[in-house]
């Protein structure tokens, strides 16, 4: 049967949620590894906790053996089995049950539950994986003492891990086994077990309480010394972690695998965290200092975890923001205070700018904690994360770190080892600081993104000023007429010398205005001197801000605001009002003198922040200008945001010339000064190399390519010469591919970056990649670097030939047989088909009712093509 209809995955509500009848107070799990057919014996010590009623355990994927119930065989009519679920009838208040199940690893290609990546036996059960392991009550919400007894065959697998602490080994001529014991009662999303050879890097942390932490890190044979930085993250983070949250490590032992077969990032699983090898392998030859920058927040996010997650967890995944937008604050204050901070929060702001804000727009809004879900994968989004950590950086900001670490310590306090809800947090915030956050709470249960209006009136005679200030949030799909919000704006002025000066409202300084209302007006006092406000400082809320400011203001606030935010935010205010003129008025794209001038000051200021600098020559992206569009222009964005590279590279070439010559391209270090300088170095080449004729440039490319002792600026050379379509580029990619052939991240970097160019990347080339011997369809990693890649690349996804939208139908179509949470990804950014001119609307629509017809459809793209073509 073909009806798409009548095996429909169904959606479930937040409000729906009722809690668990019966508790698993201890499970012990016995796992006989085979590739095709492991067996796993399951016993549970199962009270009954509420009404009277049926055991029903989940499964997916599994072979039901045999189920045992206090010693007793349980019969066909003891039991009703589904395809997902197991309901045990009449069972007593308190008894145990044995389940046995049989799995098979090698052929899970979906790489949730129990999977091989490569010789390795791993899982990942997060968020709804354990059913494929056992039946169970796969909730957050039950919590259990997990022991885990592994057997395998000792050739091929000398390490059998799992959560916890080992506590008994057995062997016999062929085969051996590890038991170990979880202390900790945890869900069973947080399991982990892994089998297989390894090098191991081992070190050791002290607690401030005096425990004594063993630390290992797992990796491929032959690896470890690519796996240092990993455990020199980790060991700051236990630090940090310590120090600025007071929250200390609580196993004696904490290990990091890292697998080549991996989904997502990482997994916090409680002691044995599971990694993308992405997160865990670098060191300066094959990596750049992007890479060393994502392993040091990665490792930390999945460290934090462990007390904001695994010691206190989510009561139901509509509450997912609870652990993660927590988590994603926590590691974005990590890397803050490790790094850059002023860099890294610029970093945060385009993540949500260009990718929350889009979320925010489209078919699948949802808020932070979404009220309806079909697949829970679908929900690990840069909503839930990223605007969830902003909503958490807000009331840092409304309460000052004073207040919110009181919050925070309240929040452990009352909930350690308990399942919870968003709403216990906000509550444990309130009640440690005596405020009030009704109102705040709509930024949990809204979606869209609001709009803050700004009039602005200064009168220097009377010396008084006003802000009126206005706000609307637009509908969203299952959302209209949305209350006001509770917004934090920071607020600075600039006065005519063109420096930061303090203005007053009932003489205290004004810098935080809470808008509150619908509309609000702010009168203040200030000099007797024209003033100039930059507004939402360290973008204070996840908001768009709509206030024209005119160039020379914008100027005097990229020159003289005390916080680089805002001078970085009104370089991209420039940019974009350039680039909207000339589509609006159908010209070349101009920049003023002024602004060159401020450009060239900025870059022959040798006191200026190398990364700030780079950041503030970067212009907005195709992606990030195509959102200011309700029908998005794609010719003519991808036009005038490439002439404005070109125009930036012309009238430039001098200064950037200079910078890059200050490089040191020898010293691969990685402290703050060395980064910045390549950063810089790369933005600066990345517009040289639009000189295709200059043999200077030529000459600049190569030697930055063939002699720098870091990948940084190695791939920064191929990247400036294939996004510049500069006449090397063709040899750089061919020596990149020889050198690197073989090493598979490495090689992600080849893919990546013709995919994102704007000319080399066309769907036919990106075919053909999908043949190359670097290219995988089963791993992830290779997948995200090729296609993933190419979906953002607006021009060649939204190409006239519709080639782009063909070759995305073709790998969805294979990938929702294999793996499901892949398709979904790379189905996202095609959700927007009615933001599309009309005969790409057409071809991209047609595309879409193809994919929601196909047999076997995965709930995962079930849920967003229903959103997207608006089925009811
Ligand atoms: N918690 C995991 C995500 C699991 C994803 C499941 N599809 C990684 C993290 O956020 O730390
Ligand atoms: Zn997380």
């Amino acid at each position: 049967m073909s009806d798409v209809s009548t095996n429909a995955p169904q959606a479930k509500y937040r409000n729906d949620y009722q809690a668990p009848l019966f508790a698993i107070s201890e499970t012990d799990l016995v796992f006989e590894l085979d590739d095709h057919q492991t067996m796993v014996t399951n016993t549970m010590k199962i009270q009954r906790v509420g009404e009277d009623s049926d055991l029903v355990l989940v499964g997916e994927n599994v072979s039901l053996l045999k189920v045992t119930l206090d010693g007793r065989i349980l019969g066909e009519s003891d039991y009703t089995q589904t395809e997902k679920d197991l309901r045990i009838h009449q069972v007593p208040d308190a008894f145990v049950l044995e389940v046995m199940t049989q799995i098979d690893p090698a052929n899970n290609s979906a790489l949730e539950g129990l999977y091989k990546s490569a010789g390795t036996f791993c899982t990942q059960c997060e968020a709804e994986g354990f059913r494929r392991i056992s039946y169970y009550l796969d909730r957050p919400d039950v919590l259990s003492v997990f022991t885990t007894k592994i057997v395998a065959p000792k050739q091929g697998f000398p390490y059998l891990l799992a959560n916890g602490n080992p506590i008994a080994h057995a062997a016999n001529d062929t085969h051996h086994s590890v038991t170990w014991h979880d202390p900790h009662p945890k869900p069973a999303y947080l399991f982990a077990l892994v089998a297989g050879d390894f090098d191991v890097l081992e070190d050791h942390f002290e607690t401030q309480d005096g425990r004594d932490v063993l630390l290992q890190i797992f990796v491929d044979k032959g690896n470890l010394s690519r796996a240092q930085y990993a455990m020199d993250s980790l060991k700051r983070s236990m630090a940090w972690d310590e120090e600025r949250f007071g929250l200390v490590y609580d196993l004696d032992i904490y290990m990091i695998v890292a697998v080549d077969f991996f989904n997502m990032g990482a997994m916090e699983n409680k002691g044995l965290n599971i990694f993308n090898s992405k997160y865990v392998l670098a060191d300066a030859k094959t990596a750049t200092d992007q890479d060393f920058i994502n392993v040091e927040s990665v490792i930390g996010h999945e460290y934090f975890h462990n007390w904001t997650g695994n010691r206190v967890t989510c009561r139901d995944w509509f509450q997912l923001s609870l652990k993660e937008g927590l988590t994603v604050f926590r590691d974005q204050e990590f890397s803050a205070d490790m790094g850059m901070r002023s860099v890294q929060r610029i970093q945060d702001v385009r993540i949500i700018r260009s990718h929350q804000f889009e979320e925010d727009a489209g078919p699948m809004a949802h808020p932070i904690r979404p009220d309806r879900v079909m697949e829970m994968n679908n929900f690990y989004t840069v909503t839930v994360y990223n605007k969830g950590a902003e909503v958490i950086r807000m009331l840092h900001t409304l309460l000052g770190e004073n207040g919110f670490q009181a919050g925070m310590r309240l929040y452990i306090d009352r909930h350690d080892g308990q399942a919870v809800t968003c709403e216990d947090f906000i509550k444990a915030m309130e009640d440690a600081n005596s405020a009030d956050f009704s109102q705040f709470r709509h930024w949990y249960a809204y979606a869209g993104t609001p709009q803050v209006q700004v009039h602005y009136d200064y009168d220097v005679e009377r010396q008084e000023g006003s802000l009126v200030l206005t706000q609307t949030t637009p509908d969203t799909p299952d959302q209209k007429d949305k209350p006001a919000f509770h917004i934090p704006i920071q607020v600075e002025f600039i006065d005519d010398q063109g420096v930061s000066v303090e203005v007053h409202v009932n003489d205290s300084p004004l810098d935080l205005i809470e808008l509150t209302e619908r509309e609000q007006c702010i009168r203040f006092k200030g000099p007797k001197a024209p003033l100039i406000p930059a507004l939402l400082g360290n973008f204070s809320a996840p908001i768009k801000l709509i206030f024209e400011q005119n160039e020379d203001e914008l100027l005097a606030i990229m020159r003289g605001a005390s916080d680089p935010f805002l001078r970085w935010d009104a370089s991209q205010r420039i940019y974009r009002n350039s680039l909207l003129t000339a589509i609006h008025e159908d010209t070349d794209v101009g920049l003023s003198e002024a602004m060159l001038d401020t450009l060239s000051s900025v870059l022959k200021d040798a006191k200026q922040d190398a990364a700030l600098t780079a950041l503030l020559l970067q212009i907005p992206n195709e992606e990030t200008l195509a959102q200011e569009f309700d029908i998005i222009p794609v010719a003519d964005v991808v036009r005038v945001v490439g002439e404005l590279r070109a125009l930036l590279a012309l009238a430039l070439k001098d200064e950037l010339m200079f910078v890059w010559e200050r490089t040191d391209i020898a010293n691969a270090g990685l402290d703050s000064a060395l980064i910045s300088q390549r950063m810089l170095a790369n933005t600066a080449l990345g517009y040289l190399a639009f000189h295709h004729d200059d043999a200077q440039i030529s000459s600049v490319l190569k030697q930055q390519f063939y002699h720098s002792a870091s990948m940084t600026l190695t791939f920064g050379a191929l990247a400036a010469a294939v996004h510049a379509d500069h006449p090397l580029c063709h040899s750089l990619l061919d020596d990149f591919a020889k050198k690197w052939q073989g090493h598979a991240l490495v090689m992600d970097k080849w893919l990546a970056v013709q995919a994102s160019a704007p000319d080399w990347g066309s769907a036919e080339r990106i075919d053909y990649l999908t043949h190359h011997s670097a290219f995988n369809w089963t791993n992830p990693n290779r997948i995200y670097a090729l296609l993933a890649s190419f979906t953002h690349n607006l021009g060649q996804l939204h190409a006239q030939d519709g080639l782009g939208y063909q070759l995305l139908e073709s790998a969805i179509t294979r990938l929702n047989a294999s793996n499901p949470q892949v398709a979904s990804r790379l189905l996202s950014p095609l959700l927007k088909w009615k933001r599309l001119p009309e005969a790409l609307q057409t071809a991209l629509h047609d595309t879409l009712v193809r994919l929601r017809k196909l047999n076997n459809l995965a709930p995962d793209l079930h849920e967003k093509l229903s959103q997207a073509l608006e089925e009811k």
